[in-house]
């Protein structure tokens, strides 16, 4: 198995671009995956944004269950980390959202007034890994497409500011990892939801890891969705049944990274059912 690193030269001119533009925001939003709340927050954001209030959204919660999301609020809460689901593509969460940002934005007025200064639009930074939604969430609280949103890690490039419709003043971010994936299940997981290039973690890598988590996880799955009934013994034997049932088959076997492809696109477009990869201990 290849051993997954994903820091190529961009992310680390963008992290110097976030520890810049850090000292200038009031609050930060760290950007998380509502699929993989631990994974896919980066060890390294405090190196970047010091001491700054943080709030760890978690967001694409459209494509986990509520009881789960109600699992990890707990563990946030033990551990006095505020934290909220959300899912930009849907609106959903915001109301939660805004409250946080309601008490930020009295902290910072009452602060200001106090030292006889003109109250101003709290700035917010957004930051996370690749793909977690960070430009698409900027968008909603913005009230319009300021920035653009894909899906493909690494997409934004650089820190754009942009002014939102409810007077906040917002900063976009470039999805940054870290220099040495050491959880590399973790990493893994990463590559599964889509914040990993697949030049770092090819589909047929992660897919193998998604049909083998589904067989031990989330074996309905596969009677759902492939129609079929008798789970075999052995996931080598699996992808050929999921493969057939999709008619992705050649002369002499399967189309191997087609079906992987396919496996994992209907896993990151919710298709497979809602799940998070991953609950606290
Ligand atoms: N299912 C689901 N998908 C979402 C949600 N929010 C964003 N996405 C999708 O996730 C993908 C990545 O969104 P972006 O906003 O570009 O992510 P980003 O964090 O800015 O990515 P980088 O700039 O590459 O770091 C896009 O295809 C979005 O449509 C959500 O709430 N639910
Ligand atoms: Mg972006």
């Amino acid at each position: 198995m290849t051993v997954i690193n994903w820091f190529p030269g961009h992310m680390a001119k963008a992290g110097k671009q976030v520890k810049e533009q850090a000292s200038l925001c009031d609050l930060i939003l760290e950007i998380a995956d509502a699929r993989v709340p631990a994974s896919s927050r980066n060890p390294q954001l405090k190196q970047y944004i010091g001491k700054k209030p943080t709030i760890l959204v978690l967001n694409k919660a459209d494509l986990t269950e509520k009881y789960e999301q109600e699992k990890w609020l707990n563990h946030f809460k033990i551990k006095k980390q505020d934290a909220v689901f959300v899912a930009a593509r849907h609106k959903l969460g915001f109301k939660e959202l805004n409250q946080y940002l309601d008490r930020e934005i009295g902290k910072l007025h009452a602060y200001l007034i106090d030292r006889g200064r003109r109250p101003r639009p709290l700035r917010i930074m957004m930051v996370g890994i690749p793909n977690t939604g960070k430009s698409a969430l900027l968008n909603v609280m913005a009230g319009s497409n300021k920035v653009k949103t894909g899906n493909k890690p690494g997409l934004t490039r650089s820190v754009q500011w942009v002014r939102s419709a409810e007077n906040l003043e917002l900063l976009d971010s470039p999805g940054i990892l870290w220099p040495k994936l050491n959880d590399q299940e973790a990493a893994m997981r990463l590559a599964v939801v889509g914040s990993i290039s697949k030049d770092a973690c090819p589909e047929v890598e992660c897919g193998w890891y998604l049909l083998n988590w589904l067989m031990e996880h989330r074996p309905q799955v596969f009677a759902e969705r492939y129609r079929i009934e008798a789970l075999p013994e052995y996931a080598e034997e699996l992808l050929n049944e999921v493969a057939r049932s999709r008619g992705m088959v050649r002369k002499g076997g399967i189309r191997e990274e087609e079906t992987y492809i396919m496996l994992l696109k209907e896993y990151r477009d919710g298709k497979l059912g809602k799940f998070m990869l991953e609950l606290p201990e």
